[in-house]
């Protein structure tokens, strides 16, 4: 009997990702969700710049690398040139929130049928542990070695919410992957972004809260832990906007 499987959606490369980082367990939720819903023969993902930049050997679709913070610019033309194919973006915190905060708002105040997927480990992990637009107040990182200062650095930028004021997204919603209960939360609001854009509705933003145990140095164990204890009291987890419930509440 076959109690644990690999979705189809990965392929057979080994993770690249340091012991205890959560990208792969992100991964492994995406390709579930393009598994359940039938879609692994058209969906078409874009890379990101950042540790996940090798996310192109890893999902078993067709892949597109894009240049930092690009991913939802690249990830229009394409939806827009192939609209019947899924296509999602994997982007980390540096990459969507940072260089690429433009090309972000702007994909979702047009309500691009895309599917976006953010990871926020709140640091620069790929390029060795500056502050992030995320970094929570105080954070100590390489570039903010006394802390993350407010009166200087500026607050964290809160993805969710700050998309979920627009009138263009469909869905804008945050998890995290740091216990069972919240990664089984995660895998039903990774898979409703992508049915979501299955069903036409438009831009959908999944935040997932991750750790990089490597940049925050901690040990795994202690890096998940901060996560309940740091991070999802500053980015408090649920679904920040769904324009198919607002839709059901008008009509009811
Ligand atoms: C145009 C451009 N600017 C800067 C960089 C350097 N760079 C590579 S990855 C990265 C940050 C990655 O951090 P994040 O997006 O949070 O992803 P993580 O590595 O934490 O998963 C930066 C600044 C680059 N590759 N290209
Ligand atoms: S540096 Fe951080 S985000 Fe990058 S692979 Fe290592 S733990 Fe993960």
């Amino acid at each position: 009997m076959i109690v644990f499987e690999k979705p189809k959606s990965l392929t057979d490369a080994e993770l690249h990702y340091c012991p205890g980082c959560t990208h792969g367990i992100i991964h492994r939720l995406v390709a579930e969700a393009i598994d359940d819903l039938g879609v692994e023969g058209i969906a078409i993902g874009v890379a990101p710049v950042g540790c996940a930049v090798m996310a192109y050997n890893y999902f078993a679709c067709d892949m597109v690398e894009a240049a930092h913070g690009r991913a939802p610019a690249v990830a229009t033309g394409i939806k827009r040139s192939l609209p019947d194919n899924i296509v999602f973006t994997y982007q980390g915190d540096g990459d969507l929130a940072s260089i690429g905060m433009a090309e972000t708002v702007h994909a979702a105040t047009r309500n691009e049928n895309i599917t976006v997927i953010f990871v926020n480990n709140a640091i620069y992990g790929m390029t060795g542990g500056q502050m992030a637009p995320t970094s929570l107040p105080g954070q100590v990182t390489q570039t903010s070695p006394y802390g993350r200062d407010v009166k200087t650095a500026g607050y964290p930028v809160k993805v969710a919410e700050m998309l979920s004021a627009l009138d263009g997204p469909a869905y804008i919603a945050r998890v995290a992957v740091n216990s069972v209960k919240n990664v089984k939360n995660a895998k039903a609001v990774i898979r409703q972004a992508f049915q979501n854009q299955i069903d036409g509705l438009g831009f959908s933003l999944v935040e997932v809260v991750s750790a990089c145990p490597t940049n925050w140095g901690m040990t795994p164990e202690n890096a998940l832990k901060w996560i309940d204890e740091k991070m999802i009291p500053y980015y408090p987890l649920g679904v920040y906007k769904d324009k198919r419930e607002s839709q059901k509440e008008a009509e009811a």
